[in-house]
């Protein structure tokens, strides 16, 4: 995919607080283009593969479990810059630093749920969108 996107996740807990409608509203307002959708659950291994990084981290255990609490919405969205955008549009991973106005100071409740993931880098936006979808249901729009 030569787009230029990022890889998102709306995590369990604002998906349980009925946040998804407010979070992608955010989304399609900061420019954002929905290349992939969907509702999905993840199960433990794959939590465990997609958080392979943080493996050694004390957090590991209480990630894998929170993420795996129930569902999520994944997601491919697209934009100039996607990746440094929606990091900027998502706020600081501990929503206590994140500024006003992004979505984990008004959404997230803490940073262990901090109730979106965004892609760290363009590699990783590629890596990511190619574990939650395949090739065909990536709309081109
Ligand atoms: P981000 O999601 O902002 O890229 P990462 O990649 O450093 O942050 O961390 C991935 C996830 O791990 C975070 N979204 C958060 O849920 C959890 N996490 C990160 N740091 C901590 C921490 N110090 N304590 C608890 N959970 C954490």
């Amino acid at each position: 995919m030569k787009k230029d996107i990022t890889f998102t996740m709306i995590k369990p807990d604002a998906v349980k607080k009925g946040y998804i409608g407010g979070i992608l509203n955010k989304i399609n307002q900061a420019g954002f283009k929905i290349l992939s959708m969907k509702l999905t659950f993840l199960s433990q291994d794959e939590a465990k593969e997609f958080y392979s990084i943080h493996c050694e981290r004390p957090f590991f255990n209480d990630l894998i479990s929170y993420m795996t609490s129930g569902p999520i919405v994944a997601a491919i969205l697209e934009k100039n810059n996607a990746v440094e955008e929606f990091r900027k549009l998502i706020g600081s991973t501990n929503p206590e630093e994140a500024a006003e106005g992004t979505i984990r100071k008004i959404y997230a409740e803490s940073i262990s749920a901090n109730a979106i993931h965004g892609s760290d880098s363009d590699e990783n936006a590629i890596i990511e969108s190619n574990f939650h979808f395949d090739e065909n249901e990536i709309y081109d729009y």
